[in-house]
């Protein structure tokens, strides 16, 4: 089976390709994708850049140009939800564009027509990773993740999207991605591992680990992988 793993910024699939062993590189829409067999699988894994216009543009050209059959994005998330701790792990159920507003048109925030509020994530991936949790003795959350061209950084617009959409995390790319997916009937996994708490400090936290959250998140996902069969 041909499989996608994204990550927003380098440092998110930085971890994963140091695991596959030896890939092909091929530069195509402004990224670097990267082929490799692993685990009896064709593997397409890149990076898209920040937000929700560059990783739609990457989870399309995944899907149409490299055939990926199922996709699985792995990165970090400023958490909501005060049972998230930096370096947790936390699964989407769904997903939603906390920074879609329309709602001048008499629509919930969040909400385009033709639409749907919330971007769905695979049911047989989200119960064989609750599988994998148990087996490597890691928590797993899961929950709503909100999505927005927005680095949040601040307790009133955090209490807005965890109150306005029930969101448990936040991050910039997921719901974009989720969204390509279920538009062209591609099965979509998201995994996060937070790396601050999109509060005051959220830059300082950040900044402090990324890269550690990006290395949780990116070691489940390769575990998802192994354990996917065709
Ligand atoms: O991809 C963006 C979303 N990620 C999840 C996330 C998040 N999203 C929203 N609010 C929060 N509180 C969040 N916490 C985690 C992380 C990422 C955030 S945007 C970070 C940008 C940092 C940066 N800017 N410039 N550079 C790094 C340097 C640079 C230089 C050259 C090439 C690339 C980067």
């Amino acid at each position: 089976m041909t499989i996608a793993i994204m990550g927003a910024m380098r440092e998110e699939i930085e971890p994963i390709l140091e695991n596959v062993g030896e890939y092909q590189t091929h530069e195509y829409a402004g990224n670097v994708f990267y082929t490799c067999s692993y685990a009896e699988h064709n593997l397409v894994i890149a990076y898209s850049k920040i937000g929700k216009v560059f990783s739609a543009i990457t989870a399309t050209v995944m899907i149409e140009r490299f055939g990926a059959q199922k996709l699985l994005f792995s990165g970090v998330a400023g958490g909501i939800s005060d049972e998230l701790a930096i370096g947790d792990l936390i699964m989407a159920t769904q997903l939603c564009q906390h920074d879609v507003d329309i709602t001048a048109f008499g629509h919930p925030d969040g909400f385009i027509p033709e639409g749907t509020l919330m971007a769905p994530t695979d049911d047989e991936m989200r119960s064989l990773a609750g599988e994998i949790a148990i087996d490597m003795g890691v928590e797993l959350y899961e929950g709503i993740i909100a999505t927005g061209d927005q680095f949040v950084a601040s307790l009133e617009r955090k209490n807005w999207i965890a109150k306005t959409f029930n969101a448990d995390a936040l991050e910039m790319e997921g719901a974009s991605v989720a969204c390509v997916c279920q538009n062209f009937g591609i099965p979509c996994f998201v995994l996060r591992a937070i790396s601050d708490t999109a509060n005051g400090g959220a830059v300082e936290d950040f900044d402090a680990f990324l890269k550690t959250s990006a290395q949780v998140s990116a070691r489940f996902v390769l575990e998802m992988v192994k354990r996917i069969e065709d």
